[in-house]
């Protein structure tokens, strides 16, 4: 099966990044065919610094390597080297109801946080991604809970250029984990983990381990005392338990009753010592890649070179079908 995802280069990578996607990855390049991209053109939809871009690409090939993904295995590319992404956007474009993207839940809360600067990208944001997604005719997307409508999106747009010009793009499957698809912030257990939020809020995949206590120790939590797992009533402390499920491959169950009679600052304390053993590999590893960008910008080449290979072969069959030859 081809696989097929994405993140923007803007901010850290976080663990709500690694838990919902990388992490899903990481364990799909095994099997699959996986194409993962470095989403520039997408974090080109809110204020951002021209000058820090190119950093900010780098420290996300990076972050993605050290992570687990293999560039044997798996392709990786920054998304504004292969020019068929904003191509087969704008075609895109002229078969998308504006009405499709005005519900879309992501623009409905940018266009709030950016009244005074709306600019049209933001509303177009999900067509791009579908581009992404179709140009390589992906069978599945691991992506976060936040951005299975994105995906949805993309779906009713191949079928719908697929009835009008003809059978010409594969309808890709979502995947969303059952646990772990929404991180919750640490500072506010009601919001997604996010990149845009003050880093007190989420623990980056290269955090330090004194950050990673530190963060953890003063992580919102409800009020009682007991560890157990309930979103609705206890959203905090259901949180933490499942970053500290995933990192440590022990089930909820088996961590509620370790902490069976312990109180919020023993499981604390346990949770973070569990993150730091967990992402020591990947500090180390990026600290070893860092000294090596040569290397790591020939696999963002290479990764280009056989995107294209795949996107050029689809676009060709768009022109064609599209009238446009
Ligand atoms: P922002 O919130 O600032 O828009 P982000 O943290 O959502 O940024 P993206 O690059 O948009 O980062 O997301 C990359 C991938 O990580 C996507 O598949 C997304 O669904 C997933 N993801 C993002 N946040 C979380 C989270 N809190 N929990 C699980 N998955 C997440
Ligand atoms: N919009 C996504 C990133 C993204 C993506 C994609 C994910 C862009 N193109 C294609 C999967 C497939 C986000 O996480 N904000």
């Amino acid at each position: 099966m081809r696989v097929f995802s994405g993140v923007q280069p803007t901010g850290t990578i976080h663990i709500g990044n690694y838990l919902g996607a990388i992490k899903q990855w990481v364990e799909l390049q095994e099997k699959n065919e996986c194409v993962f991209c470095i989403v520039d053109l997408h974090a080109l939809t809110v204020p951002y610094d021209p000058l820090k871009m190119r950093d900010l690409v780098l420290e996300k090939a990076i972050a993605y390597i050290a992570a687990g993904i293999d560039p044997e295995k798996s392709i990786i590319f920054i998304q504004s080297q292969v020019k068929e992404h904003a191509e087969l956007a704008w075609l895109l474009n002229c078969v998308t109801p504006v009405g499709d993207l005005t519900r879309m839940t992501q623009y409905k809360e940018k266009a709030k946080k950016f009244k005074q600067n709306l600019n049209a990208g933001l509303l177009n944001y999900p067509i791009l991604m579908a581009a992404d997604i179709l140009l390589y005719q992906t069978d599945m997307v691991p992506v976060g809970e936040d951005q299975k409508q994105h995906v949805e999106l993309a779906r009713t747009i191949a079928r719908k250029f697929n009835q009008r010009f003809g059978e010409t793009f594969k309808i890709p499957e979502v995947k969303v984990r059952k646990i772990g698809a929404k991180i919750m912030s640490l500072r506010n257990p009601a919001k997604k983990m996010s990149k845009s939020d003050e880093p007190e809020s989420y623990i980056s995949l290269f955090d330090e381990p004194e950050e990673i206590k530190k963060k953890i120790m003063s992580s919102v939590t409800d009020t009682g005392k007991t560890i157990k797992y309930n979103p609705s009533k206890k959203p905090g402390i259901s949180n933490l338990l499942t970053i500290y499920s995933l990192l440590s491959d022990k089930s909820i169950e088996e961590i509620e009753a370790k902490f069976k009679n312990k109180g919020y600052a023993d499981f604390k304390k346990s949770l973070a010592e569990t993150v730091v053993n967990a992402l020591e590999p990947f500090r180390r590893k990026r600290k070893e890649l860092l000294s090596r960008e040569v290397y790591v910008r020939e696999i963002m080449s290479q990764g280009c070179r056989r995107a294209q290979v795949i996107a050029q072969t689809t676009m060709q069959d768009v022109r064609k079908k599209m009238g446009l030859i």
